[in-house]
């Protein structure tokens, strides 16, 4: 009996599993009801009343050393080949993490309105260099020789060139626009643009424009009037009114300054619109027949319409932004205010 219990003992110390199978197996040869040590247990009756207590215990021994033995390496199983069935599975079920939403500038959120505003009836974004000379600039344009915008106090010159200039406005963008493509043309040139001022709440030495420009057969001073006010309109609410006041720019013939109904206070006036009821958005006209020729476009055969308006304006109004210089101090605590807007 002795003997078989020293046996048994050294199989079950010798005893490796790699898997759960081999466990198994293992477990029912040795600890199961058929098992050789459960059958250690039936012989332990038939064995001499002198001899029980430390045979007794012996087989106790075994017992409890087998089963200890199992268990240690069901564990270790576990922890290795086990893993990938137990523990290392994710939870398909649980929540992502978060993941950090950034805000876009509040000055992209007003260009990508404006753009799509006019996308949605037809007009095509235009895009030029921030660099520009003189012909496109100004002379195309009809800008006079001695026109005071073309004054070093006004314009940004390149080194000593006279002829390379910060691009005082986005309407050098159309001219390249007319002079490369044939009517009936229809875009907006959105970019920034830089003027040599004095930076305060209301004005910067850098600042954004959209320009806008419709030319075809035909095209008259309502049918500018009636774009503006769709754009009015989507921009500032369905209720918005617009009106046109006479205005002078050099590149247009008539010219006027658009207004439109004040937003915050719908009328009767406030701070914002200084108690007129109205803010003015744009400068608009007729395009110059001069401009068209400048630009090889037969102006008996086409004319056309043009706008510009300050991104900048058009922003401080839709967030109620009181100082333009909020938009390029880059300071977290105003861009993330504008996580909601697109
Ligand atoms: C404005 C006001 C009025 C304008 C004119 C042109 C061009 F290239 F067609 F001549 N583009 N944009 C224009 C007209 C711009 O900004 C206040």
């Amino acid at each position: 009996m002795t003997e078989k219990i020293k046996a048994l003992l050294q199989e079950v110390e010798a005893f490796k599993a790699e898997t759960h199978e081999q466990l198994e197996a293992f477990r029912v040869k040795m600890l199961s009801k058929k098992g050789l040590i459960p059958a250690l247990f039936q012989d332990f009756k038939s064995v001499e009343p002198a001899m029980r207590k430390e045979i007794g215990q012996q087989l106790n021994e075994l017992k409890n050393f087998a089963t200890d033995k199992l268990n240690q390496i069901r564990e270790q199983l576990e922890h290795t080949t086990g893993s990938i069935q137990n523990q290392d599975i994710p939870d398909l079920s649980m929540p992502a993490d978060q993941y950090p939403l950034g805000a876009r500038h509040p000055l992209s959120v007003t260009r990508n309105r404006i753009n799509g505003i006019f996308e949605k009836i037809g007009f095509v974004i235009s895009e030029g260099p921030e660099m520009e000379d003189d012909w496109h600039n100004f002379s195309a344009l009809n800008f006079p020789e001695e026109h005071p915008a073309r004054d070093m106090q006004d314009t940004f010159f390149i080194g000593k060139n006279p002829d390379l200039a910060l691009r005082t406005h986005t309407s050098s963008v159309q001219v390249r626009v007319m002079e490369s493509q044939k009517p009936p043309i229809r875009t907006i040139s959105p970019g920034r643009v830089f003027r040599n001022e004095a930076i305060s709440a209301r004005a910067h030495c850098i600042f954004h424009q959209v320009e806008g420009l419709y030319i075809d057969k035909g095209v008259s001073f309502a049918d500018m009037r009636q774009t503006l006010l769709y754009f009015a309109r989507e921009m500032f609410g369905e209720k918005t009114q617009i009106r046109l006041r006479p205005s002078f720019f050099p590149f247009t013939e008539p010219s006027a300054e658009m207004d439109v109904s004040c937003s915050i206070c719908g009328g009767p006036g406030c701070p914002v619109c200084k108690y007129t009821g109205w803010l003015e958005i744009m400068g608009c006209g007729m395009v110059d027949p001069n401009v068209l020729e400048n630009c090889g476009i037969d102006s008996k055969t086409y004319s056309g319409y043009a706008f510009g308006m300050g991104i900048e304006r058009i922003a401080m109004l839709l967030f109620q932004v009181k100082d333009l210089r909020m938009f390029f101090e880059n300071d977290l605590r105003f861009l993330r205010q504008f996580k909601a807007a697109l």
